[in-house]
């Protein structure tokens, strides 16, 4: 069964844990791939919104979408990152989070997600929900139980 201080922790809304759009770096739709490898390659992320100026989301990118692209068959063919968009190597239809949904939804997506986008009820996006804050947030809830 579960205590009354867990269920409370499961149906903590997540928008107290979010990751702000403005501290989240992303590439745009239609944006270059040589671009979006300077984003990736600056920032270090391995994976990184694709957004459209509506701060939409469109999708996830990495860098291995990227190379797999302009992977030849006997050498990288760098040339071909500035003629190929982000839009044409992204994942589309990646899960997401509503700011409204809980912590219960999220700590099981993270199981297989590194990090979740997060959308309003326009679908807009307004940040992202990491495997890390989720992990602090449980590690907190565990040794404030065993006090
Ligand atoms: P990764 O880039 O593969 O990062 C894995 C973990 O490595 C991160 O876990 C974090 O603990 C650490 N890390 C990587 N780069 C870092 C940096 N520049 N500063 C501080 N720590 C860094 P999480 O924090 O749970 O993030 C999970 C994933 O969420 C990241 O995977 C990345 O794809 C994405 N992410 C996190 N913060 C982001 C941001 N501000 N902008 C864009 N994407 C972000």
């Amino acid at each position: 069964m579960i205590s009354f201080n867990t269920r409370a922790l499961l149906d903590t809304p997540i928008s107290d844990f979010i990751i702000p759009s403005e501290k989240v770096a992303h590439v745009q739709v239609g944006n270059s791939a040589e671009h979006a490898l300077l984003v990736l390659t600056k920032t270090g992320y391995s994976s990184v919104p694709v957004l459209d100026v509506k701060y939409r989301l469109h999708g996830l990118l990495s860098i291995k979408m990227i190379t797999e692209a302009i992977l030849g068959l006997e050498r990288i063919e760098y040339d071909k990152l500035s003629d190929i968009k982000v839009d044409d190597v992204m994942e589309s239809g990646v899960t997401y989070l509503y700011n409204t949904d809980t912590f219960q939804k999220a700590l099981d997506l993270v199981i297989n997600h590194a990090f979740l986008c997060v959308v309003d009820e326009e679908g807009t996006f307004v940040g992202i929900l990491t495997r890390r804050v989720i992990l602090k947030q449980l590690k907190k809830y565990i040794y404030q139980v065993e006090q």
